[in-house]
């Protein structure tokens, strides 16, 4: 396998939707001082953790271009958990790629109290040898959220997916924990998004 030639396209269309992604944050703050998307990372998935996945799941060589669908990844994260579904509205609307499959883990959390939309999408990109559709996943999450899932996920490398069960409960505690911030900030949301303008104004005037 040539792996070096298999990721190319998925690095193309990790870069393009992160140019992508990141100019709607630009025309959000632009337009309204307000932007419902904090940031957008991506990444391709490096190959030992395409190895890993392919063998815990099964899936053989020549179904990994459907089977394996975050091997392009972008992550979007934002402040509220109503800016998650402004977003994926937007994101659905959009002609440049098609969704063919979402999961809501935030109305649906994960047994381990993983919470994140996740949209499958198929991505058109253009080739020296013409247009290929690759299959990319986006993650749309608050920033509580990634906070949880970006230390659950050091916790999972460093105990190969096999937390103490001590340390789960207390994962899964702190998922709620999250969760709960989330909610309590939605409730003061106007008032802080009001305080944001003002500040974004005053800096401009300065
Ligand atoms: P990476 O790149 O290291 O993050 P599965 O892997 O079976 O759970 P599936 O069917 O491939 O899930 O798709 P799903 O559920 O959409 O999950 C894919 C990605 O979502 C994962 O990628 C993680 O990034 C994230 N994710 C899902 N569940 C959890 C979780 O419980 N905790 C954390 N921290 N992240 C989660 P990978 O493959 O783990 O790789």
């Amino acid at each position: 396998m040539d792996w070096k030639t298999f990721l190319a396209p998925y690095s193309q269309v990790v870069e393009e939707l992160k140019v992508k992604l990141r100019g709607m944050r630009a025309q959000f703050e632009h337009e309204t001082n307000h932007s419902p998307i904090e940031f957008v990372t991506g990444r391709v998935k490096p190959i030992s953790s395409i190895k890993e996945k392919m063998h815990r799941k099964s899936i053989p060589l020549d179904k990994i271009e459907t089977d394996l669908q975050d091997i392009a990844g972008v992550r979007v994260v934002c402040q509220f958990v109503d800016d998650i579904y402004d977003i994926l509205n937007r994101l659905k609307s959009r002609n440049d790629f098609k969704v063919i499959e979402e999961r809501d883990y935030i109305k649906n959390k994960k047994e381990s109290g993983y919470r994140s939309y996740h949209l499958i999408i198929e991505y058109p990109v253009e080739t020296i040898h013409g247009e290929r559709k690759i299959i990319a996943e986006i993650q749309i999450r608050t920033m509580a959220m990634n906070f949880w899932a970006t230390n659950e996920h050091s916790l999972n490398y460093k105990y190969e997916g096999q937390i103490p069960e001590k340390v789960q409960a207390r994962l899964k505690r702190a998922a709620e924990a999250a969760f709960s911030m989330d909610e309590e900030m939605s409730k003061i949301k106007d008032e802080i998004q009001e305080a944001q303008r003002i500040y974004h104004s005053n800096k401009q005037n300065h």
